[in-house]
């Protein structure tokens, strides 16, 4: 492959390079890519979405869609990357590629890498750890003292980092470890220790007594005010004021819903190597029926062969209960089929079963043989105004959660190809067959077996439970239809009449891997047409 568009896929992207990286994809392939605003973030930056099909083969409008985005924490940086890397692999090699030329015929992509661009450009510009800023840019009055953002962290040494601060203390629970002088480990019950950890540089900036309790790195949270099974800050930390109360996420739902196309999602977040589906709580266990769970199941797990090292999990039974996240509202509220994944699993590391603690000694093994120690600042001394004599050091905030850059392009491309696999598994309807019989007097009988050719229904469970998209329609013009029927069974003659416009018959679901028959008596019409328009299913003609 020669690309038409250069770019590394081993390093990080702020929003400028996004920008240029989105419009030049678009300009390189004007038959495969259009690029759009969705709308402005809080600080008045566009949030880009990539539509990648072939155009020739259709508007993307009439094809079932996947839609990916990225980032909504704005720490979890490389779901930006692993989003841009697949709008830029299915352009370059759709040219030589049949699977991805067949691919980007029935079906779209929306592709948005950043849905959260503020917080990105604070993580990149400011200082930060690998877990700030975790919201975008909305100020907030964390304390309540009536001051906004009064004591954000420090960067106490002027290095760029915001990393640990320590202090030797004859109570502290903190001992060197005599394998890597650069770690700290707790000691035992039994045991004394040197060093007192007091937490995340900083000072009491605003003389209240607290130190770093109001400031950029935690506001609310974006993944806590989806419009489904949302629950107030008092129940539910973060949540802020109100279902799609941040303008970022507000545009994302927009786009959704004026894209009813969207059969399935993907969101990308940061850390752990986890293949996340819903639901996101308990109470939400209902929702998500035997079928649905059987195809997220099917999906799921194919996903855990693509990318070694990541597991298949529930979010409300493996992970913790959240309300008003983005996969329970795409589930939720939209019956589209939708996954979460945790990138970065520390098994890259060395290839084994590993933990990512910041404190683990495979950290620091890592760091110290394959980083050459540049994840990490040494501990030195400062004069603390509060705490007198400590030493400041630790991670550097792209390391423990973001992927290191010569790890990056290759599990972009696992996370990128289990995308493709959901992608090609929404419904791809075709007409089977059209079988004709005469009837006499100028009438006919004709029965048209429409096939959907892959896993997904053209309505999920919950989009049938809930009535979430009008039922599909199978139409035929060009001759006068005297009656319409919905085969229940052809071999057995059984059909169900639909008495009202019965040139357009109306099905609920076209279920995956199987088919439904219809049938029409007509009058005349030497040629016919049969369409078939489903919302997720796509339009198709014979
Ligand atoms: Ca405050
Ligand atoms: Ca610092
Ligand atoms: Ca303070
Ligand atoms: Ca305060
Ligand atoms: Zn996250």
């Amino acid at each position: 492959m020669n690309p038409k568009v250069q770019v590394s896929w081993n390093k990080y992207y702020d929003y400028a390079a996004i920008t240029d990286i989105v419009k030049k994809i678009a300009a390189a392939h004007p038959n495969l890519a259009k690029v759009q605003s969705i709308g402005k973030s809080f600080e008045g930056r566009d949030i880009w979405v990539l539509t990648i099909t072939d155009f020739k083969k259709g508007d993307d409008t009439k094809k079932p869609a996947m839609y990916i985005d990225g980032n909504i924490h704005s720490n979890e940086i490389q779901g930006s990357e692993f989003s841009l890397y697949t709008a830029w692999y299915l352009t370059e090699s759709f040219g030589d590629t049949k699977h991805i030329q067949e691919l980007l015929a029935d079906k779209a992509f929306y592709i948005v890498p950043t849905i959260n661009p503020d917080g990105r450009e604070h993580y990149f510009k400011k200082p930060n750890t690998a877990s700030s800023p975790r919201s975008g840019r909305l100020p907030i009055d964390n304390d309540r003292d009536g001051l906004i953002d009064e004591d954000d962290y420090d960067d106490l040494d002027g290095d760029g980092h915001i990393t640990m601060m320590r202090r030797k203390s004859p109570t502290g629970r903190y001992r060197i470890d005599p394998e890597d002088k650069r770690r700290m480990i707790a000691v035992g019950n039994d045991e004394e220790g040197e060093y007192e950890l007091l937490g995340l540089e900083g000072l009491d900036n605003d003389g209240d007594g607290q130190v770093n309790e109001d400031g950029a790195h935690f506001e609310y949270d974006p993944n806590r005010d989806w419009g489904w099974s949302w629950q107030p800050n008092y129940i539910q930390g973060g949540a802020y004021k109100y279902p799609f109360s941040l303008p970022e996420n507000r545009a994302v739902m927009e786009f959704v819903m004026k894209h009813p196309n969207i059969a399935a999602a993907q969101s990308y977040h940061n850390a752990g190597g986890m293949i996340l589906r819903g639901p996101g709580a308990q109470e939400d266990v209902g929702t998500y029926n035997a079928e649905d769970v059987r195809i997220y199941d099917a999906l799921g797990k194919k996903g855990e062969e693509i990318i070694p090292g990541y597991r298949y999990l529930v979010v409300y039974k493996d992970l913790y209960s959240a309300y008003g996240g983005e996969l329970d509202w795409f589930y939720g509220g939209r019956g589209v089929y939708t996954f979460s994944n945790e990138l970065w699993t520390p098994n890259l590391m060395f290839n084994k079963e590993a933990t990512r603690g910041a404190n683990d000694a495979a950290t620091f093994e890592f760091d110290r043989y394959l980083l050459f120690k540049d994840a990490f600042v040494d501990w030195k001394e400062f004069d603390h105004p509060q705490y007198g004599k400590i030493e400041i050091g630790g991670f550097k905030k792209n390391f423990t959660r973001a992927h290191p850059g010569f790890l990056l392009e290759s599990d972009a491309h696992r996370n990128m190809a289990f995308t493709l696999y959901h992608a090609y598994h929404t419904p791809k309807l075709e007409i089977q067959d059209v079988v004709e019989k005469d009837l006499g007097d100028g009438l006919k009988e004709v029965t048209a077996t429409i096939a959907n050719k892959r896993l997904m229904p053209t309505h999920s469970s919950q989009d049938l439970k809930y009535k979430i998209e009008r039922p599909d329609y199978i139409k035929l013009t060009g001759a006068k239809v005297l009656a319409g029927m919905v085969m229940e069974s052809a071999d057995l003659n059984i059909a169900k009449e639909q008495t009202t416009n019965p040139g357009t018959i109306e099905v609920p679901n076209i279920p995956g891997l199987t088919s439904v028959k219809v049938r029409w008596i007509v009058q005349g019409g030497q040629k016919y047409t049969i369409t078939v328009d489903s919302k997720k299913g796509g339009v198709v003609a014979k």
